[in-house]
């Protein structure tokens, strides 16, 4: 078990986190984002630029497990029946393929779809909680917050798909109810390289406006070191 409490080195201070109110939020690592054929490609972007996080999301995602860390994925996604999806939602844009249209990888962000399912690399493991999502924020229409405070979670460690997208939109709602947020700059990204630096920039400007941004080995450096009094000494909060 990791020590009670971490200092995670981060911008734009160092932060120190009680494990056990930190959970890592994965947001939206799906093979409809990450693989070819699925929406994010349908809307013209290069998805060969997210698989970079795969491999520090993976390091992240076992160390937590190793640590007894409350995991959350999510998954962007909508009914079969498109009842959830707002027409301004599907009409936007000049999609090759819209949501719901049949394409290689099932129907286009369809929850119960190949596509929509979370990328092999980072399946969720029984016992992880995984919040199905019909908008861009994480607590929209969800019960995220109510399972979040019901666990005593104070903390998030941020990582997932897209920065400017799904991720910023979740940390700003994500600070407004008064959870601190840490952003994994190696476990995030976007289509665009230029929109993931100033997504990142954007949380963590004006001292930490949204949050915080940090990496993935320094919240593993952190989680190792033995940084905390003892158990025995003090107890686990
Ligand atoms: N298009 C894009 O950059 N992102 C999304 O549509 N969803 C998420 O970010 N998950």
């Amino acid at each position: 078990m990791p020590p009670v409490t971490g200092l995670v080195d981060a911008e734009p201070t160092a932060i120190e986190l009680t494990w056990s109110r930190t959970a890592l939020l994965i947001i939206d690592m799906q093979r409809d984002f990450l693989e070819p054929g699925g929406f994010g490609e349908t809307l013209g972007n290069d998805v060969s630029l997210l698989q970079s996080v795969v491999a520090p999301c993976r390091a992240m995602l076992a160390a937590a497990r190793d640590a007894g860390m409350f995991v959350i994925h999510t998954r962007e996604g909508h009914l079969p029946d498109l009842s959830d999806a707002p027409p301004a939602k599907i009409e936007r844009g000049a999609p090759s393929l819209r949501i719901g249209d049949p394409g290689p990888m099932g129907r286009i962000l369809v929850r119960g779809e190949a596509g929509h399912d979370i990328v092999a690399a980072l399946y969720p493991a029984a016992g992880e909680l995984v919040i199905d999502k019909s908008g861009k924020g994480a607590f929209y229409n969800t019960d995220l917050d109510d399972v979040l405070r019901k666990r005593g979670i104070e903390n998030l460690l941020v990582c997932g798909v897209t920065t400017e997208v799904c991720v910023n939109t979740t940390v700003r709602e994500a600070s407004d109810r008064g959870y601190r947020c840490v952003v994994l700059a190696d476990c995030c990204a976007s289509y665009f390289p230029e929109f993931h630096e100033m997504g990142l920039k954007m949380i963590k400007a004006q001292g930490g406006i949204f949050g915080w941004v940090s990496t993935s080995s320094q919240v593993i450096a952190s989680l190792a070191a033995d940084n905390a009094p003892s158990r025995a000494a003090g107890g686990r909060r």
